[in-house]
């Protein structure tokens, strides 16, 4: 059996399924992981890992035998990927399975944050409703859409707009070929455009901090924000900032700077619907995602390859 050590706590299911076919070693569980690691770590050919653990360069160059990454999750912004390309080192992950359920939750708080879903159950079980009516909210539907980074999520996403009769426009580094969308090459127009911008970029160094005070200005007080990418592509303080003095209409947030330990000011805002990082996370994509880890795995150690692997860290 191949040593494959895991790195993070992942899915009861995806653990049960691992040790069953692989020499399984949980780094988190060692007492003092990285000592550890500096005296077993050339035992492992494979490294299992998540999203949201990734692996930096000092874990990469405590395996000096890893031939292999496989994550669970579709971001690759917390893996080296300098490091495992200069090994030639291949980091299997699960794009695609997820499109469906992400765009679903982006759609989600869309609507949630633009009618109000939350806010009304709020005002329903606290016998408010009793007291007074509901306060009128936004329409949705016939609305324009501005999507920042129309990957496989963001495709997803603007096909459901088409089913509210919502115009769209996206911003990507590079218009794509053939989309009936616009492209709309600066992100300060395209945010001055929408009436809802939604986050479904990449993260990365490049793409730190890209939404920040003036691109918040630009979407306006009638504008929302929709964030299922990641927090480091907004500037969070100019975002609790803008929903605290009105810059902005309001929010929908799934991902944050910091995770679990979110800015409290967030917690305080009525205009903000927030997500546990959990656009993905319904039984049926975590099945089909936790099936991906094991393929990729299983793949690359039958037969060299990986079914599916971050661009550039296969060849
Ligand atoms: C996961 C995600 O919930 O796929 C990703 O990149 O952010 C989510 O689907 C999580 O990060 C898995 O570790």
């Amino acid at each position: 059996m191949e040593r494959v050590l895991q790195h993070g706590r992942l899915l009861p299911q995806l653990e049960q399924a691992l040790v069953r076919e692989f020499d399984i070693t949980r780094l988190h569980e060692q007492p003092e992981p990285m000592a550890w690691l500096a005296r077993h770590g050339a035992a492992f050919s494979g490294l299992v890992t998540s999203a949201r653990v990734g692996a930096d360069r000092a874990l990469l160059s405590a395996l000096p035998a890893l031939r292999v990454v496989s994550s669970f999750g579709v971001g690759f912004d917390t893996f080296d990927l300098e490091a495992l390309r200069e090994r030639g080192i291949p980091l299997g992950y699960t794009p695609d399975v997820l499109n469906d359920c992400v765009a679903d939750a982006a759609f989600g708080l869309l609507i949630d944050v633009a009618r109000g879903v939350c806010l009304a159950d709020r005002f329903v079980r606290s016998g408010a409703w009793e007291r007074g009516s509901f306060v009128s909210t936004t329409r949705v539907s016939g609305k324009r859409l501005g999507i920042v980074g129309l990957g496989r999520i963001g495709r997803a996403i603007a096909r459901r707009a088409t089913g509210f009769d919502m115009a769209v426009r996206y911003h990507n580094r590079r218009p794509l070929p053939d989309l009936p969308q616009a492209h709309e090459p600066d992100l300060l127009a395209l945010a001055r455009w929408a009436d809802f911008l939604v986050l479904a970029a990449s993260a990365g160094p490049g793409a730190d901090g890209m939404i920040g005070a003036e691109v918040l200005r630009a979407l306006g007080p009638q504008g929302f924000l929709i964030n299922i990418a990641r927090g480091s592509l907004v500037d969070e303080a100019a975002l609790v900032a803008a929903l605290r003095d009105g810059t902005i209409a309001g929010a929908g947030l799934d991902v944050f700077a910091r995770e679990p330990d979110i800015d409290p000011a967030l917690r305080a805002l009525d205009n903000v619907v927030l997500m546990p990082h959990a656009a993905s996370a319904t039984r049926e994509t975590r099945a089909d995602m936790v099936a991906l880890v094991l393929e990729n795995l299983r793949g690359f150690f039958a037969s060299g390859r990986v079914a599916r692997a971050v661009p550039g860290t296969a060849d």
